[in-house]
């Protein structure tokens, strides 16, 4: 079985991690868009229309059986488009995971971090909506400008990375937040910043396992193999830093079995 796995950059490779905790018997094909990044402050329309070019090259070229959008930004402009344009595909989408926090949370602080288009989008006020109305939940909400960038650039400790945090997350912190809905895919490769501001005892909610779960579920259903071990390539269409994807995937000595080349979509 063939899966196509996209995002702007690397933070879908936290997904892809999840996936290969669980999900045994698959090539994992994965697009780090980064000639497109960062995706975060881009019209809809013009992340949908990518997105879509993204979703031709994997199933034209590649022939995938499922498509998962590890990017919440993504998620929000396009899912629905991906669907109705590839109904025969399996398409799974990522979104920042409020429910799972809701039930997690004593406080009833709950701290939202994720781009400005995912928290714009129509998808995550709906997501509040169903979850979080008239329930006793406040949410604080901060859209984390220029922090995909420093991920992508491997400033995960710098200076300026962790001032950027403190700003955002200080405030968070007076406010008694407990739990923090980490919604853009990149943000858990910064967890262990996160959490020396706001302490050990914060809880992270990410959606990587979430979606290796529910791959799972949909590709038990249609009865699609499971029989060889997993291989993953990555490719990327801009430039990408190699040093932060062995970082991300640095419990893993297997890492020589990870492919990365160039690619053009
Ligand atoms: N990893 C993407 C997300 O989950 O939203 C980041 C999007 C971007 O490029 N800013």
């Amino acid at each position: 079985m063939k899966i196509g796995v996209f995002d702007s950059g690397l933070g879908g490779l936290t997904v892809v991690k999840a996936i290969k905790q669980s999900f045994k018997g698959a090539d994992i094909l994965y697009i780090a868009d980064t000639i497109f990044a960062p995706y975060g402050d881009k019209s809809h329309e013009d992340i949908r229309n990518r997105c879509i070019k993204i979703a031709d090259f994997l199933i034209k070229v590649h022939n995938i059986q499922a498509l998962i959008v590890a990017c919440n930004t993504a998620t929000s402009a396009a899912i629905k488009e991906l669907r109705q344009q590839y109904p025969n595909l399996i398409v799974i989408g990522t979104e920042p995971g409020i429910k799972p926090a809701i039930l997690l949370t004593k406080s009833l602080n709950i701290g939202v971090l994720a781009t400005t288009a995912t928290l714009k989008g129509e998808k995550y006020q709906l997501l509040v909506d169903k979850f979080a109305k008239n329930i006793d939940i406040k949410l604080y909400e901060q859209a984390c400008c220029g922090l995909v960038e420093q991920i992508e650039k491997g400033e995960i400790d710098s200076l300026k990375t962790k001032q950027m945090l403190k700003n955002w997350l200080e405030p968070m912190k007076k406010s008694g937040v407990d739990t923090i809905v980490l919604g853009c895919t990149h943000y858990p490769i910064i967890s262990d910043v996160i959490k020396s501001i706001m302490g050990d005892e914060i809880n992270l909610i990410q959606t990587g396992e979430a979606i290796a779960n529910r791959l799972n579920y949909l590709c038990e259903q249609k009865g699609h193999c499971k029989k060889h071990p997993l291989k993953i390539s990555i490719f990327y269409t801009g430039i990408i830093n190699k040093n932060m994807i062995k970082r991300i995937f640095q419990d893993y000595n297997d890492i020589e079995e990870i492919e990365v080349r160039k690619c053009e979509i």
